[in-house]
């Protein structure tokens, strides 16, 4: 078999790390506004993510991981002039938070079947506009330098200041068939909004250059003012991509006409499902996250959403839901998995995943997974997670030591310890 056959989409899900919690940093993102100064269950944050990769796996997908980073981020605060013991509150804050848990932030990644040379390139997103999230890169750089060490790989480092760049939850990709060349849409937000605008166009633009990307190829779609000031801090909390079905709410983006008319003469078979607005409002879509599903196509299967079980309990979406998988549309089953910690963050069954194209046999196999190694992580989120975080404890000498050592001990399981 040659490696274009080979290829297939892998999703590589952040691990939640042990020190999940709800300090309230992200500012736009009104879940986890709304949950600031709540108790965080890393535990059961973490047990929520493997049995979603368990729940993928059992559709017949190829499932991937990406390691909880160290924290609190010493390197980070060593660099601020100041420590664990010492810094003020919201910087120890900003150096416990587990974000690297949603790997949709990760890097932007194109396969190889649309860049110039052949490889597969990862570009490590720089995050740079919220403090919490902006120390993200060096160590998600260092695992995806080993993930992807493979020559089938090009893995680049974050985009310079001050163009912020958040990966693939501003990036979707749609392609005729597996292995066809794509077109990739790179979704920017204008700033000047009562919340920030996390995607600069410039960063958009620079990641399809050095990815290769074929110009005639290659959109770029501004997302709408009133998406990001309804709570739509990434484009992949208003839509969604795979395969040739795009699902977008009607909002999503400032120009839909000109996007679609685009997207429909580059990919003439594009299946557009955009959701009205009369039919589901804005507001009731980001709070239920409809457009945050994974959006997959199981081996022989039918186009699936993965829904968080929220979507179920507002009214709208369970209509518009139920409707959508009745119709003859191209979006044919929904499955709902319960990531509610993540979710208290903003953080849907989509942001938790980063998807790459590739063969899986030209990945470090000890970022893949089957049962008997979830299983095992698992047993170490059992034995070594903390059952839960309250804001005001993350300062715990204790509590920095128990998150070390819950670290360490799933690197030692996993056989990655030069990650420590
Ligand atoms: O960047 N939440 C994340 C959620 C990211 C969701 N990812 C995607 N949409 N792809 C964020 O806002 C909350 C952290 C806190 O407040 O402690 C947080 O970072």
């Amino acid at each position: 078999m040659s490696r274009a056959e080979a290829v297939v989409e892998i999703n590589f899900d952040g691990i939640v790390g042990p020190s999940h919690n709800y300090a309230g940093l992200s500012i736009g993102n009104l879940a986890a506004q709304g949950n600031a100064g709540r108790v965080a269950h890393p535990r059961a944050a973490a047990l929520e993510g493997i049995a979603k990769m368990r729940a993928a796996r059992a559709l017949g997908l190829t499932q991937g991981i990406l390691l909880p980073h160290p924290r609190p981020d010493t390197d980070w605060l060593a660099a601020l002039s100041t420590d664990a013991a010492g810094a003020d509150p919201l910087l120890i804050a900003n150096a416990m938070s587990a974000s690297a848990m949603w790997a949709a932030n990760a890097a932007t990644v194109s396969p190889a079947v649309d860049t110039a040379d052949a490889r597969c390139h990862l570009s490590v997103a720089n995050l740079l506009t919220m403090p919490h999230r902006a120390h993200e890169w060096p160590a998600t750089l260092a695992q995806l330098r080993i993930a992807f060490a493979h020559p089938a790989f090009a893995v680049h480092g974050p985009v310079p200041t001050p163009f912020g760049d958040e990966g693939a939850a501003n990036h979707m990709r749609l392609a005729a068939s597996d292995g066809s060349p794509g077109v990739e849409i790179f979704v920017y937000g204008r700033p000047g909004g009562a919340f920030p605008a996390r995607q600069a166009e410039q960063a958009s633009r620079a990641v399809a250059r050095r990815h290769g990307l074929n110009p005639a190829r290659t959109l770029f779609w501004r997302q709408s003012d009133a998406a990001i000031a309804a709570g739509a801090f990434h484009n992949d909390v208003v839509a969604v991509a795979d395969g040739a079905v795009l699902f977008a709410h009607e909002l999503a983006f400032a120009d839909p006409a000109a996007a679609y008319r685009d997207l429909r003469a580059l990919l003439p078979m594009v299946e557009i499902v955009e959701v009205p607005a009369a039919r589901v409002p804005l507001a009731d879509a980001i709070r239920s996250y409809l457009f945050n599903a994974q959006l997959v196509k199981p081996p022989g299967g039918v186009p699936t959403l993965i829904l968080p079980q929220e979507a179920q309990g507002v009214e709208s979406v369970r209509g518009f839901v139920t409707d959508l998988i009745a119709g003859n549309g191209p979006i044919r089953a929904v499955h709902h998995v319960d990531v509610r910690e993540s979710m208290a963050n903003g953080g849907g069954p989509a942001c938790l995943r980063l998807r790459v194209v590739c063969d899986p046999s030209t990945v470090d196999p000890r970022f893949l997974v089957d049962d008997a190694r979830l299983d095992r992580i698992a047993a170490v989120v059992e034995r070594h997670w903390p059952v839960s975080i309250a804001p005001d404890t993350l300062a715990d000498l204790a509590l920095h030591a128990a998150i070390r050592t819950a670290r360490s001990a799933l690197l030692a399981e996993l056989d990655l310890t030069e990650l420590a």
